[in-house]
């Protein structure tokens, strides 16, 4: 692990595309045991973390991810009908039931390519006090965010802030190690699989996120849904292998991480599952629905987790609860800013091409 004789904890942030990729090759009985031995020396392999995803504003949104089926340039069963927002009372109802389900944290999702201050935008800051107040730990995946509504999330109590990499550029370490750790949110950062990206693609997701130092809290790797409508809705299934190959990777890279098995698992056979725990798998989404997906159902879940003899994290295990200011007493307040920064162009030629025939269909 770490060479340098710093304050980092043991992970290394100087990880090679070409390293990665030798790592990721490695015979699988040898990857295997490496990326478990590191699992050990940091993590109980014995817990998992739960936990539950709301899509609280659901679809509609302006713009045109390839894999997404919220995008309103695509014709997928997300209907736009159900972009209203979810109120304060239905999200707290949801977080208790997953709460009582065993999930230690609430991620909330809203299909919107960046926060706008406003009403909507005050209503999420109310969910997130109040699940911050159940003592769950809180997620928010909103898109782009201002400095100011950063701030404004830290307050109400967020603990985690999501955003995905779509490409391994520069311009991403900028975003997410100056905004977020400044304000004490973590960062849980991943990205998708089985979108026709190439190896390099892959190892290149995984320098981004492992050289941002603090590496991220929680790295969620996805398998593609493939979703009809979209430009990739006839992409093959992922190779469980692959998921594998592809945690072990991620979790010999971030040692410390919560890296979470994400979209997928109900393609996922509980042994295929099983072997992305030992690799270093050791969180999940649990509940039937991810955002707009189908995920496996909770009780079948707790049945798996059962027969592998896991224990379910409890809340705060890795970070402190964040403290809630109440909205009365806040010290921001709306700005009415545009975030600086801009989603970057997707550069997976393939979703590129697929986008095209979308087009010229
Ligand atoms: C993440 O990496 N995966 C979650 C969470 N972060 C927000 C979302 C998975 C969504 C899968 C597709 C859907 O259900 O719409
Ligand atoms: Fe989907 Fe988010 Fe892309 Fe919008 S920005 S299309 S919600 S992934």
């Amino acid at each position: 692990m770490c060479e340098h004789n710093c304050s980092c904890g043991g992970a290394r942030h100087n990880w090679t595309k070409e390293e990665i990729i030798a790592i990721y090759n490695k015979p699988l009985m040898d990857l295997l045991y490496e990326a478990a031995t590191v699992h050990r020396k940091y993590h109980d392999p014995n817990s998992v973390q739960v936990s539950t995803l709301l899509s609280i504003k659901t679809g509609g949104c302006s713009e045109d991810c390839a894999y997404c089926p919220q995008s309103a340039r695509y014709e997928t069963e997300v209907k736009i009908e159900n972009v209203d927002m979810m109120s304060v009372t239905h999200v707290k109802a949801q977080a208790l039931r997953a709460k009582s389900a065993g999930a230690s944290r609430v991620c909330m999702g809203a299909a919107w390519r960046n926060v706008k201050d406003g009403p909507e935008f005050e209503q999420v800051l109310e969910m997130v006090r109040t699940i911050n107040k159940l003592d769950m730990e809180v997620c928010c995946t909103l898109g782009m965010l201002t400095e100011n509504q950063a701030k404004r999330l830290a307050e109400a109590g967020l603990y985690a802030y999501n955003h995905n990499l779509d490409t391994s550029e520069e311009y991403y370490k900028e975003i997410i190690s100056t905004r977020s750790y400044e304000d004490n949110i973590t960062v849980c950062s991943g990205g998708i699989i089985g979108m026709g990206e190439s190896l390099e693609d892959r190892a290149g997701m995984l320098v981004a996120l492992s050289t941002l130092n603090p590496q991220p809290e929680s790295v969620p790797i996805n398998a593609l849904v493939p979703v009809e409508g979209t430009p990739l809705e006839d992409c093959k299934p992922v190779d469980i292998f692959e998921m594998v190959r592809m945690v072990a990777t991620a979790r010999i890279v971030m040692p410390e991480s919560q890296v979470r098995l994400s979209a997928g698992r109900t393609q996922m056979s509980q042994e295929g599952q099983a072997l992305c725990f030992f690799a270093g798998a050791n969180s999940i989404f649990a509940g039937d629905k991810l955002l707009t997906t189908p995920n496996p159902d909770i009780n079948e879940d707790m049945q798996m987790l059962g027969v592998l003899g896991m224990r379910i994290q409890k809340p705060f295990e890795t970070h402190p609860q964040p403290q809630t200011v109440e909205a009365a007493d806040s010290q921001y307040h709306s700005l009415g800013e545009n975030p600086k920064w801009t989603r970057p162009n997707h550069k997976i030629e393939r979703n590129e091409e697929k986008k095209k025939m979308v087009k010229l269909a």
